[in-house]
């Protein structure tokens, strides 16, 4: 039996999901979020009441948010790529970073974008303010991070790889990550290299177009 990712191709979180995916070789069947088919949605509605995706479905079973899918994955679909390491504290540090991508870099580069698509009048100037301080405030110390390392969390490509991958793609996009931040850029440069994640942005190409602060020609 083969699980199910409730999945759009242009979602970053889904895209930190199939990065993990591809790292493996693991063999899934996507339930695709579009509007081509409203029934995939409604049955990520009546599963998951958020409506906040991916979500797999493994058998019976309902598995939310991306970190933990990956985690799941790597306990019940192992492949040769350890995502968590065994190891206690090379783990406590992979998922360490891996709460910072998500919460410092994506979390501020979606409000900003989801600030975009609000009606003129309920926009929130203060918010976008410190979202975009937020953002670079984490690309500072992101790039004296990664002064000394190839991939986040040291060592082998992780789960902190999978999360930093879309969240620095669009959080570029969003707020320019500027150059003296060069550590952070050729980290992003080798995430965009890395054939799991290329596959992901390869497949969300047809998407750009709904970008809602316009998708730059690049990357
Ligand atoms: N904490 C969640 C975040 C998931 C998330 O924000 N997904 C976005 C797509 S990238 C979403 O569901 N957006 C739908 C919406 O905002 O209505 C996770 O890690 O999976």
């Amino acid at each position: 039996m083969r699980p199910i990712l409730y999945s759009h191709p242009f979602s970053s979180y889904c895209q930190k999901v199939l990065t993990a995916l591809y790292e493996n070789g693991t063999a899934f069947d996507t339930r695709m979020l579009g509007p081509e088919d409203p029934s995939a949605y409604e049955e990520l509605c009546a599963l998951w009441p958020v409506k906040r995706f991916p979500m797999l479905m493994d058998g019976q079973k309902p598995v939310f948010e991306a970190t933990i899918i990956i985690e799941y994955l790597q306990v019940h679909y192992p492949g040769p790529a350890r995502l968590i390491p065994e190891d206690a504290d090379r783990a406590i540090e992979v998922r360490m970073l891996d709460r910072f991508f998500d919460n410092y870099i994506s979390t501020p580069q979606q409000k900003i974008v989801f600030n975009a698509i609000r009606p003129e009048d309920q926009r929130d100037a203060y918010g976008v303010k410190e979202a975009r301080d937020m953002l670079d405030a984490a690309y500072g110390w992101l790039d004296r991070h990664m002064e000394t390392r190839e991939w986040a969390a040291g060592g082998e490509f992780s789960l902190a790889d999978c999360a930093a991958a879309p969240a620095l793609f669009y959080a570029d996009w969003t707020h320019r990550i500027g150059e003296r931040f060069a550590n952070v850029r050729a980290y992003r440069g080798r995430l965009l290299a890395r054939p799991s994640f290329a596959r992901a942005v390869d497949e969300a190409r047809p998407y750009r177009p709904l970008f809602p602060l316009g998708a730059p020609d690049r990357d």
